[in-house]
């Protein structure tokens, strides 16, 4: 029970009074307004800040450095303090008295962002609590598309919060096999990217596609709260951790992850424990864990680029190297590399398995399974159902890529020289690239990349049978080098495709997922038509549709053509 003195000077008071509470941010003592947000808000809001290491009290004192309030005027929290402070004097005070004038009076919003940073964010003006109340959010979105590839989706957009919040989601629906709403998740986050202002309140979204209950729900309570609650719940949870942990092992899937996880296997380290018999890919994956779980990023991309070409080129001068994926979207890091190969010469292109034999002799390879190409327009049939899995001549890599702080300049074998590379450009602000004959002359060298020949002694082999010390080399967290480490390993897949498909290829391995996702969607349900990397076929007129750009199948499909830097779905 609380005395009848403090009660009266707690103003609302619901639950205990913090105490000495550590603080991982000294200096910055929380007080949060009951008036007009309500005792259970006010509660969750406390553990959720307390949880994050802020100091929260629950009592006015002398020690609150920041007072923050939801729906109130400043005038309104001045006007109330000053009630309070005027009671306590009259009470004699017990130094619990908190000064209007020494305290920042902020609004719900300066909170949330120090929820979501994880840290007192620096106070701008806008978190300020206002004069007068705030004027009513406009409704300044007026008609979005529904189908993610008629917008145009940014890599950076206004509204990172609420879609990291929606992709969590998405991906642990991923995760556990429930593709339908992970689809969901991913539509939702998707429309958010494309909206041209940041939403602020739920009211905005009115009448826009794409959201559903749940999506909407999780909106909102972002909006409200700075964080979900079924996000903060999934993120911490075990299952979610360990199949994140699990299918970031390259060749490790959700199913596969899920039978280990209910096997009590939940990180690596307990798959390497456990003796279970792995395939070459899985091993791999496990005895690369950490690396390629780093990024790779865009001077990594090109410097791979320029190994590629190499490979390509002498095994097939004319052949045509396209940097595809995220990197095409404009993304500065992906999770691995995509490149497209085709030749001007239709049937010139098996060539896969003379590429990968340069590339290994080179050193230049840790890991590779290469598929043959299996498509055959004859027999596919237009009725067949369109697909994301491919039938493309299609290498599925672990490069070794060289690296070295500082070098300026590419060994190619008899000592440094320099090596300019003709890489098609792959700028996705600059739209030329979307048509094979589209290439620039050369690319500058990047800073940090060399690319010496492997010397045998260095270079590790993946072990046809486990080898122990290798494999765990992660867990240890050390390298497998003696001394500095001079490489790294980067995911890489090469894909082939004959000319005459290169444009649906091209469109089909840029992406992103939910963007190709939506255009065989749109292609089916709005056209009749049949889109997949290797063809586009109308239902109504019984016929191939042929391009050679991807502009000429946005037009076939009466889309706009949006270019691979608003792919970004
Ligand atoms: P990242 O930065 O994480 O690597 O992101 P990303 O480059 O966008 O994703 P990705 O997983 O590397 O896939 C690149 C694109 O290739 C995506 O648009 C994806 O839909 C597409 N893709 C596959 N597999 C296949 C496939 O078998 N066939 C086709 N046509 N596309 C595929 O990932
Ligand atoms: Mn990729």
């Amino acid at each position: 029970m609380i005395p009848l003195k403090r009660r009266k000077v707690n103003c609302s008071v619901t639950s205990d009074s913090s105490g000495d509470r550590t603080s991982k941010f000294p200096g910055v003592v929380i007080f949060l307004l009951e008036r007009k947000m309500g005792a259970s808000r006010r509660a969750f809001l406390t553990r959720l800040g307390r949880g994050k290491g802020f100091n929260i009290e629950y009592f006015l004192s002398r020690s609150i450095t920041h007072i923050v309030s939801e729906n109130n005027s400043g005038e309104e929290v001045r006007t109330w303090l000053d009630l309070q402070t005027g009671g306590q004097s009259r009470e004699g005070g017990e130094g619990r008295t908190a000064q209007p004038g020494s305290v920042h009076l902020l609004d719900m919003v300066w909170y949330t962002e120090s929820m979501h940073a994880g840290i007192p964010v620096i106070i701008l003006d806008r978190h300020r609590l206002q004069e007068r109340e705030k004027p009513g959010l406009e409704l300044a979105v007026v008609s979005v598309p529904s189908y993610a590839c008629q917008r145009h989706t940014p890599l950076l957009h206004h509204n990172t919060t609420l879609t990291d919040a929606l992709s969590i989601l998405a991906e642990n629906a991923e995760l556990s096999e429930n593709e339908g709403r992970g689809v969901a998740f991913r539509r939702a986050a998707a429309l958010l990217k494309s909206l041209p202002q940041e939403v602020r309140g739920a009211e905005q979204l009115r009448g826009l596609p794409c959201l559903g209950e749940h999506s909407l729900r999780v909106i909102k309570e972002v909006l409200e709260d700075g964080v979900s609650h079924e996000v903060e719940t999934t993120t911490h949870s075990e299952q979610f951790k360990a199949m994140k942990a699990l299918t970031g092992i390259f060749g490790v899937g959700a199913k596969t992850a899920d039978r280990w996880f209910r096997e009590g296997i939940h990180t690596p380290s307990d798959l390497q424990r456990s003796g279970h018999t792995l395939n070459r890919a899985q091993r791999a994956g496990l005895q690369y864990y950490d690396e390629l779980n780093l990024p790779v990023t865009k001077s990594e991309a090109v410097a791979i680029g320029q190994i590629v070409e190499r490979a390509v080129h002498a095994v097939l001068p004319g052949a045509e190297i396209i940097l595809i994926g995220g990197f095409r979207r404009g993304k500065q890091t992906g999770h691995d590399v995509d490149f497209l190969i085709t030749h001007p010469d239709e049937g010139r292109e098996g060539l896969m398995p003379k590429v990968v034999s340069w590339l290994e002799a080179q050193g230049f390879l840790l890991y590779q399974k290469t598929t043959r190409n299996s498509y055959l327009e004859s027999k596919e049939g237009p009725a067949r159902p369109a697909s994301n899995m491919d039938r493309f001549e299609r290498c599925f890599s672990i490069f070794r890529l060289s690296t070295d702080n500082e070098g300026r300049e590419i060994q190619t074998g008899d000592g440094p020289q320099t090596y300019s590379p003709t890489l098609t450009n792959t700028d996705p602000h600059t739209h030329s690239d979307t048509h094979p004959h589209s290439k620039t002359d050369s690319h500058p060298l990047p800073q940090t990349l060399v690319f010496p020949k492997p010397q045998t002694s260095d270079f590790p082999r993946l072990p046809q049978t486990p080898d122990h010390a290798q494999k765990v080399s992660w867990v240890l967290g050390h390298s497998q080098c003696s001394g500095p480490r001079s490489w790294r390993a980067v995911r890489v897949d090469l894909v082939v495709s004959p000319y005459s498909q290169f444009a649906f290829a091209l469109l089909g391995w840029t992406g992103s997922k939910l963007f190709e996702r939506e255009l065989r969607r749109w292609a089916v349900h709005e056209k009749a038509m049949t889109l997949s990397s290797h063809a586009l076929y109308d239902r109504k007129r019984t016929q191939y549709l042929r391009a050679s750009s991807e502009e000429e199948i946005f037009a076939h499909l009466g889309l706009e053509y949006i270019p691979p830097c608003d792919r970004n779905a």
